[in-house]
């Protein structure tokens, strides 16, 4: 298709290349994508909403993959040694809904693509996690589907490692568009897969020339497969409409020894008379006369949501061709003597006794009392969890030693060694969280991760999405405060807790010394429900708990300390702030003026307490609140009658002991405020 690739990329370019393409003779292959092209423009018209174009022009490609090349049974879509495939431009999503029905998946039948997009459908308007089983992720929000594959491929060639080749041998394909490759997540992410060597990665690219506000040319000009090879991919370029090109390109990358990248030129919206090639065919439905011509220009008679019944034949054919496989494989895994390992693996649930070593550490800090930074206590955490639950592996954007993510006699994977369960991730924080989704999504691995906080925002999409997917991934997120000092504001998250607990099924925990840091490893670890973050601190905090028989925490707040008789007021606090409500707290009683310490490390658990322990812990007397964050958000514990000590702004670079002083952040804040509240000086 040479003409295709003129300079120009005019829309008669693509018309003239695709009229040459509709002359050539009709192959039954060619029929089958034919059938992927027609459900598409079907749906999309119906929905009266969606993007055709892409699953238009990526129907070659993807019937190429699905009928020769991709490993599934379509009758056990979550049979764990299939290949993964991720359609990381998730606007296409008619492109997967199409493939799924046509092979016989169940749960996906004609009457759900003619719900395309209406409320409880599995064929939603952006592939979902969990609306079906053969969606392998959630994608839409476009760079997050092949970095998360990254992720997938790790997690194949780390569990390789464990199981071996007998139970944990397979692909990860991503079909990918333009706008995947501007993301800069995908830059990360595919620089980290050129650098492992990931080699059973494959993605094919959309090179259709054409994003939403027209050309790509207006904003996309560097040469992507050289960018590529410099990343240590192998690359390959195909006409997307020739299935002898597509296929070689997958065999050959089958045997690569990198991750490979196939730019398959592409016309966007193929068949559809005036549309394809442009814009117009992206998002939005072709309308009645263009979706009559384009049927006709593919010799397609057949009533609308009506494939030939040779033809699903075929497809259904294609859907079974690894059924074979599959049964061999679950007699391998049968006989296997790491069976019982590996499906409690891939179940995500914990080993046995997982908890012990954490409980006897537990009891350690109850008898020593250890004043340590939480990131600290944290990798003591660490050094009991890691050993004891084979499924952990960790990692930092670089900041290993700072996050105390490390684990003594852990051996990190490198390029082509993935024999280890420790990754440097180089500083690439999106990309890790992203390749974390897809070592949660692949199952056998609980992915825990390090940054510091402040740079939640540079991974927060990637969390996002595992929050949406109710994924369990674990990001340990240190120098929680202004109490990391020096470094300065750029560093001090004041903003970062409060944006993080905005987040939907995200437990935000913040604990206050090495006891409740333990703790909330606990729960992050027992959350199978979704992601967890640790905001830890930096510096010392001295230890406020010696009793170890009941995760408190559990609860997400607790009363850490009763008032003297009658309580005056409630101080709540988190993370290196309880520690000035204790001190507060004597002070107060020293004035005569009773106040109780309720700790909250984790917001989200405690709002799912019932009202009554809720307005116990919390109390009916006045309530202040201190974190040395911004306040947004705390008015929810604090009722009509509270105050709150915190940030007004951004933080400052100083010894930590000076910025808690210069923000007023301290037990005698807390004291001031609570006279003030309390409409009573403190008396003599
Ligand atoms: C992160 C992100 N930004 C913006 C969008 C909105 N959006 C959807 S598709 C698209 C670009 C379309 O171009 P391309 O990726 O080449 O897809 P094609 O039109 O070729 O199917 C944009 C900007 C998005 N989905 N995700
Ligand atoms: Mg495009």
């Amino acid at each position: 298709m040479a003409s295709i690739d003129s300079p120009t990329n005019s829309i008669n370019t693509a018309l003239a290349a695709q009229a040459a393409i509709l002359s050539l003779p009709v192959t039954e292959e060619r029929r089958m994508a034919d059938a992927v092209r027609v459900l598409a423009m079907d749906a999309v018209e119906r929905a009266k909403s969606g993007h055709p174009g892409m699953p238009m022009g990526m129907a070659d490609a993807a019937t190429v993959l699905f009928t020769r090349f991709l490993k599934y049974d379509a009758a056990d879509p979550r049979w764990p040694d299939r290949d993964r495939f991720v359609l990381s431009a998730g606007h296409g999503s008619m492109l997967l809904y199409a493939l799924l029905h046509l092979t016989g998946h169940a749960g996906m039948g004609i009457d759900e693509l003619k719900n395309f997009r209406q409320l409880h459908s599995p064929a939603a308007g952006h592939p979902e996690y969990g609306e079906h089983p053969a969606i392998e992720m959630t994608t839409g929000p476009l760079g997050q589907g092949i970095s998360t594959a990254v992720g997938m491929a790790m997690a194949e060639r780390m569990l390789a490692a464990r199981f071996g080749k007998s139970l944990v041998d397979h692909r990860t394909w991503v079909i990918c568009s333009d706008g995947d490759l501007q993301e800069g997540i995908s830059h990360e992410a595919a620089a980290l897969a050129g650098h492992l060597g990931l080699e059973k990665l494959t993605v094919l690219w959309d090179d259709n020339h054409i994003s939403i506000d027209g050309d790509t040319a207006l904003s996309f000009s560097e040469d992507v497969l050289k960018r590529f090879l410099a990343y240590g991919w192998a690359v390959k370029r195909v006409d997307g409409h020739d299935h002898a090109q597509l296929a070689a390109a997958m065999a050959v990358a089958q045997r690569s020894k990198k991750p490979t990248i196939i730019a398959c030129r592409t016309i966007i919206g193929f068949s559809a008379p005036k549309k394809a090639g442009t814009a117009g065919s992206h998002g939005s439905p072709l309308g009645g006369d263009e979706l009559a011509a384009a049927k006709s220009a593919l010799g397609w008679n057949a009533e609308p949501f009506t494939v030939p019944d040779g033809l699903k034949t075929r497809w259904e054919e294609a859907g079974r061709r690894s059924a074979g496989t599959r049964r061999s494989w679950l007699k391998r895994l049968a006989k296997h003597p790491m069976r019982v390992d590996f499906e409690r693996a891939m179940a995500g649930k914990l080993p046995e006794n997982w908890c012990e070593p954490l409980n006897a550490l537990r009891a350690t800090f109850a008898e020593e009392k250890p004043k340590l930074g939480t990131r600290i206590a944290s990798q003591r955490a660490l050094a009991a969890l890691v050993p004891a639950v084979p499924e952990m592996v960790g990692g930092s954007a670089d900041l290993t030693g700072s996050n105390n993510t490390d684990v003594k006699g852990v051996p990190a994977i490198g390029p082509g060694n993935f024999n280890g369960r420790y990754v440097h991730w180089g500083v690439r924080e999106h990309g890790m969280a992203a390749a974390m989704n897809g070592m949660a999504l692949h199952g056998g691995i609980i992915p825990y991760s390090g940054t510091f906080l402040i740079f939640a925002d540079y991974l927060r999409p990637a969390l996002r999405l595992a929050a949406l997917m109710h994924q369990r991934v674990i990001h340990v997120l240190t120098h929680d405060s202004i109490g990391l000092g020096e470094d300065g504001p750029t560093h001090q998250p004041v903003e970062t807790l409060a944006s993080l607990r905005a987040i939907p099924n995200l437990a935000v925990f913040r604990p206050a010394d090495a006891m409740e840091t333990a703790e909330c490893w606990e729960l992050a670890l027992r959350r199978t429900e979704g992601p967890s973050v640790l905001a830890l601190s930096r510096q010392a905090l001295p230890a406020l708990r010696d009793d170890a028989a009941e995760n408190r925490s559990a609860r997400g707040g607790y009363v850490l300390a009763e008032a003297e008789g009658e309580r005056q007021v409630t101080i709540i606090a988190t993370g290196s702030e309880v520690q000035l409500a204790i001190a507060a707290r004597e002070t107060l009683a020293g004035h005569g003026i009773q106040a109780a310490v309720v700790s909250l490390p984790c917001w989200e658990l405690f709002a799912q307490q019932d009202e009554a322990y809720r307005a116990a812990t919390l109390g009916e007397a006045p309530r202040i609140g201190i974190e040395a964050a911004i306040g947004f958000g705390w008015d929810r514990w604090l009722g009509a009658r509270g105050a709150f000590i915190g940030m007004k702004g951004f933080g400052a670079s100083a010894p930590a002991e000076k910025l808690f002083e210069h923000f007023g952040i301290t037990a005698a804040a807390i004291v001031v405020a609570t006279t003030k509240l309390l409409g009573q000086e403190p008396s003599k």
